[in-house]
Parts: structure tokens; C-alpha cells; sequence
């Protein structure tokens, strides 16, 4: 018998530093901002706190351009700053864990200003460089690999050119990256998020990567996303940093392209890899061929994707699950319907969905109150690094400019990135100083105060979903099984664990939706609604536009 590990019963809650509450006036979250808030996330009932990037960067990407692993950015506050939000985390039963990111780091890092200060420097070989760069293209647009004018070398940056990637198949690389994860986890950290982690691992010799549609670049993924060397590495990690540690860490890959053969052996406890990945398959379902290349989702595929998950990874490994992120936009904008006539029940049905999965739930801020996409009007609205250079190189290219910024409003970064709406007052509690990114008008009606005194808010659904977790063991433990799968309004399926079963429906749209009740159903308790006054399962079910019912049978 193997103990269950603490995490599977867990439900994490991503911090976006930067965004979520702002404690001086700078316009910029904080980590003395963030110890005020914690009490909004005990009382919504989450387990752990994953913090986005806080350490010393140039913020070219908003943190995951870091300068400095070990200490914090004066922006966001000082390491003492740090132990206080880390112990009144402990204090109030959660944990943390931190964002790792070491696929790149800054190019004010002091390694790269080694590295980069001559061919014969010691740390040359910590980055790549090459007398002649390959054709592969950055995420950020443009060529991945920029000129070093006082080497005439190059060096690869598969995000922005102030993000050189570093190279892991230097021993010292990997060594200094195990001991500031010791020291973190010394500190008294709970787990790492890892940032790209599936990138460390190039293919030898680089080589170029197919280039399709007329593109300037050659897709260079394949030769490094889960390259020859990604599991020597993570078990490399494992038993240098995570291994005989008294306390269980948590450890979560980001993962790019991965797939379910790929999730399942990164993901298998024998291994001694990673606890769980981020996965893409589910948020890439009404993209094309490109990232801002925005399309309608079809239910059906959504239903193939996160079915093809919950079976793949039924015995062996563990799903993360989530709608959301900061790089994502907010998925009642994006799977369901943010006008205000149907926010609140889109929102919770997507929420009942999603925390019926088995596996962890991840919620990113303001998700929990139905934060919605931000009306950005024009160009000069957004922040982000990869709208703005994708605005640049479409255009130059050729594109309508209203064509792509209308992309950048539907699919853009920012949209997850305007500040946390804590009341309807200015700023939105924010801030008392000028926000980085304008709060979202919306925050009058959306916000925190306003969903905790209304016990029928998004808000309040989650804490419940959060509950039902913690209290009924099928959420946690239970088998999965798709019902009608072909069906393209209705989201069904059942859990199973031991003699418990549950049974999940979701409308994923605006109509009424007959659902067939499955045989011996009739009758079933409600344990968790969006729609109040809901009794138990009848015979003939009709589902109100966005409802979401959860019914439990012994
Ligand atoms: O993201 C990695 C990643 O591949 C995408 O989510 C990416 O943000 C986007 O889709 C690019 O097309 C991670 C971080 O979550 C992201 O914020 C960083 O910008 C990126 O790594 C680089 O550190
Ligand atoms: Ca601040």
C-alpha cells in the first residue's frame, strides 16, 4: 500500500504578484499586499499559494526574465517580506510553492554577463551561442537567436531576446540550479511550478525545424520540447534536490506540446519526475495554426481532449486541471458567456466541470469571482511582450491591423493580467496609486466584496467545490467515465469510488438542453448546483441554459 500523497486532495491557487494587491501606491502588487489578502484565500478554502515570478528581473516578461534566484525584486518587496507572506501561509494551514524558472534566464543575469563577456570565459558554455544561428522562430515572434555584436556570435532565446536559454547539458548549469532549489526548499517552501521545464533538453547539433505556411521560421519544437535528455534531467533534479527530504514537496512541469504517453511517464511516482505537468491540448482546442489565430471551440473536442486525460493518466500518473492562467484568457469570456445575464451560471458551470475531473485543480486569480476579459480598445492598451511583438511582425507582414488586434483582444496575455478586483471603489482596491495595467471597468459589479456577501456568487460556488473535495473522497479517488461524448451541448460523465458515484452535467450553452437520465439515476441527492432550489434528479431532465447539477448516488 502506497500513502496518498497530500497534493491529491489539493487545490492550488495561482498569485499573479504583480496583479493581485498593490500595499504602497507604485501601481504594482506586492508581497505585503498579498499577507493582507490571505485571508480571502483561507476563507475560499484553498490548500496551496503558487506565486508567479518574484525574484530581481528587468521585467521584460513580467518576472520570468529573472536576474537574481535568490532574493526578491525591490519591487515586489525583500526577502524578510518573503518569510512573513511564507509564514502566514503555514499559519494558516496552506502552502507555497514558487515559480522555477530555468529554461532562461535574464540577460542581466550575472552568468549571461559572464558568459557573454568573451569566448573564453568560463561560463561561455552555461548559454548557447553559434557563429551561424539555426531557422528556429522565438514564442515571441522573430528569430530565436540574437547577434552579439562584440563576439559576432549568437545566442538562443526561445522567448525574448532578454531571455537567453541556458544550457543543461552544462554539469555546472544544472548544479547551480539544484542548489538555489535547495536553498528555496531550506527556506521553507512547499514546491516549484517549473517554468517550460519540458525546453531544458535541446536536440545535439540544433538542428532546423520545418517551416510551414510561407512562415520567416522553422518550427524548432520538436527538437526541444521533451528533448533526448528532459528525464535524465528531472531525475538528475530529484535526487538532488528532492530526495530524503522529511517533508513531501510538490513539484509541477509546465509543459508545452506534451502528450498523454509523455504526461504519463513524466508523471509515474516510480520515476521520480514531477508530481503532475501543465498540459495544452484543452486551452489550444479554438486556436489554428497559431496562437492568435482564434476559432470557435467545438464541445465535442473539449470532451475527446479532457476525456483522452482522465483515461491516460487513470492508473498511473496525476492530471493537473485548469482553466486559467496568466498567460491564458478568462475562461468565462473564452467557454462560456460573460454578459451579465448569463456570467454568473457559465462561470459556475464551468467551475463544476472542471473540479469534477480527476486530478488537482489549479484556480488563477479572480477566477473565482468570474473575472472577465478587459475591453481593450487600441495597441497602446496592452503590455505584454508577446501581444506586442506579434502586433509588430503580423503587421509588418502584411495583416489588417484591426484584424490583429482584434486576435490580441480575444487571445492576448493581458487579459488575465488587469489587477485583482477586491470592491467597486477606484482602482478597485488595488491600488491608492496608478495601476500598471488599468483595472477592468467591470470591477463596479465584479468584485470581491460584492461576491462574498452574495452566498449565490461565483465565489461561493468554489469554496463549495473546494469542500466537496476536501469532505467527499470520490472527488479526490474516483474513477472517470465520459457520457455522450458526441453530444455538443451537454458536458456528462460520471466518478465512481468504492460504492459512492457521482454524476456531473454541464450545459455548455445558452439553450435548454434535454439530457437523457441515465438508467437508475432517477432520484439521485444533489450535492452541488448552480441553480438554487434544485431537488433531486428527475426523469426527464431538462438542463436551464449554463446549468451545472451534480447528483451522488450509494
Ligand atoms: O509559458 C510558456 C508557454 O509556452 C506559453 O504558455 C506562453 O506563455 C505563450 O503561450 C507563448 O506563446 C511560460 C510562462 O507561463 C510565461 O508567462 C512566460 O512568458 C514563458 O514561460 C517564458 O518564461
Ligand atoms: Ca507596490
Amino acid at each position: 500500500i502506497t500513502e496518498t500523497p497530500w497534493w491529491k486532495t489539493a487545490v492550488v491557487y495561482q498569485i499573479y504578484p504583480r496583479s493581485f494587491a498593490d500595499s504602497n501606491g507604485d501601481g504594482i502588487g506586492d508581497l505585503p499586499g498579498i499577507i493582507d489578502r490571505l485571508d480571502h484565500l483561507a476563507g475560499l478554502g484553498v490548500d496551496v499559494l503558487w506565486l508567479s515570478p518574484v525574484y530581481p528581473s528587468p521585467q521584460d516578461d513580467n518576472g520570468y526574465d529573472i536576474s537574481d534566484y535568490q532574493d526578491i525584486d525591490p519591487v515586489f518587496g525583500t526577502l524578510a517580506d518573503f518569510d512573513r507572506l511564507l509564514a502566514a501561509v503555514h499559519e494558516r494551514g496552506m502552502k507555497l510553492v514558487m515559480d522555477l524558472v530555468v529554461n532562461h534566464t535574464s540577460d542581466e543575469h550575472p552568468w549571461f554577463l559572464e558568459s557573454r563577456s568573451g569566448r573564453d570565459n568560463p561560463k561561455r558554455d552555461w548559454y548557447w551561442w553559434r557563429a551561424e544561428p539555426n531557422n528556429w522562430g522565438s514564442f515571441f515572434s522573430g528569430s530565436a537567436w540574437e547577434l552579439d555584436q562584440a563576439s559576432g556570435e549568437h545566442y538562443l532565446h526561445l522567448f525574448s531576446r532578454k531571455q537567453p536559454d541556458l544550457n543543461w547539458e552544462n554539469p555546472e548549469v544544472r548544479q547551480a540550479v539544484y542548489a538555489m532549489m535547495r536553498w528555496w526548499l531550506d527556506r521553507g517552501v512547499d514546491g516549484f511550478r517549473m517554468d517550460v521545464i519540458n525546453a531544458i533538453s535541446k536536440a545535439p547539433g540544433l538542428p532546423d525545424g520545418e517551416v510551414r505556411n510561407g512562415s520567416r521560421y522553422g518550427d524548432g519544437s520538436p527538437h526541444y520540447l521533451c528533448g533526448p535528455r528532459i528525464h535524465e534531467f528531472l531525475q538528475e533534479m530529484h535526487r538532488e534536490v528532492f530526495a530524503g527530504r522529511p517533508e513531501r514537496i510538490l513539484t509541477i512541469g509546465e509543459m508545452p506540446g506534451v502528450t498523454v504517453d509523455q504526461a504519463k511517464r513524466f508523471t509515474d511516482p516510480e520515476r521520480r519526475e514531477v508530481d503532475m505537468v501543465f498540459q495544452f491540448e484543452h486551452v489550444g482546442l479554438d486556436r489554428g495554426e497559431g496562437r492568435f489565430d482564434v476559432r470557435p471551440l467545438q464541445l465535442t473536442d473539449l470532451k475527446a481532449s479532457l476525456g483522452a486525460w482522465q483515461d491516460g493518466l487513470n492508473s498511473t500518473g496525476w492530471n493537473s486541471l485548469y482553466w486559467n492562467n496568466h498567460d491564458q484568457p478568462r475562461i468565462v469570456s473564452r467557454f462560456g458567456d460573460d454578459r451579465s445575464e448569463h456570467r454568473v451560471r457559465s462561470a459556475t458551470m464551468l467551475a463544476t466541470v472542471l473540479h469534477l475531473h480527476r486530478g488537482t485543480p489549479f484556480i488563477y486569480q479572480g477566477e473565482e469571482l468570474g473575472m472577465t476579459n478587459a475591453p481593450f480598445e487600441k495597441l497602446d492598451d496592452f503590455r505584454d511582450i508577446e501581444s506586442l511583438n506579434h502586433y509588430a511582425e503580423a503587421v509588418a507582414a502584411g495583416a489588417d491591423p484591426e484584424q490583429v488586434l482584434s486576435a490580441l483582444r480575444v487571445a492576448g496575455r493581458d487579459n488575465a493580467r488587469t489587477p485583482m478586483q477586491w470592491d467597486a471603489g477606484p482602482n478597485a482596491g488595488f491600488t491608492n496609486g496608478l495601476s500598471w495595467l488599468p483595472v477592468n471597468p467591470d470591477h463596479v459589479e465584479i468584485n470581491a466584496a460584492a461576491a462574498v456577501a452574495d452566498p449565490d456568487s461565483v465565489y461561493h460556488h468554489y469554496r463549495r467545490l473546494i469542500d466537496l473535495r476536501h469532505t467527499e473522497p470520490v472527488v479526490a479517488h474516483g474513477d472517470f467515465t465520459m457520457l455522450m461524448p458526441d453530444d455538443e451541448q451537454v458536458y456528462a460523465f460520471t466518478r465512481r469510488y468504492r460504492a459512492t458515484e457521482l454524476l456531473v452535467l454541464g450545459n455548455f450553452s445558452g439553450s435548454p438542453a434535454s439530457v437523457p437520465v441515465p438508467a437508475g439515476w432517477e432520484g439521485a441527492e444533489t450535492v452541488i448546483a448552480n441553480v438554487s432550489g434544485t431537488g433531486p434528479l428527475p426523469s426527464t431532465l431538462t438542463l436551464a441554459p449554463w446549468e451545472a447539477r451534480v447528483h451522488r448516488r450509494t
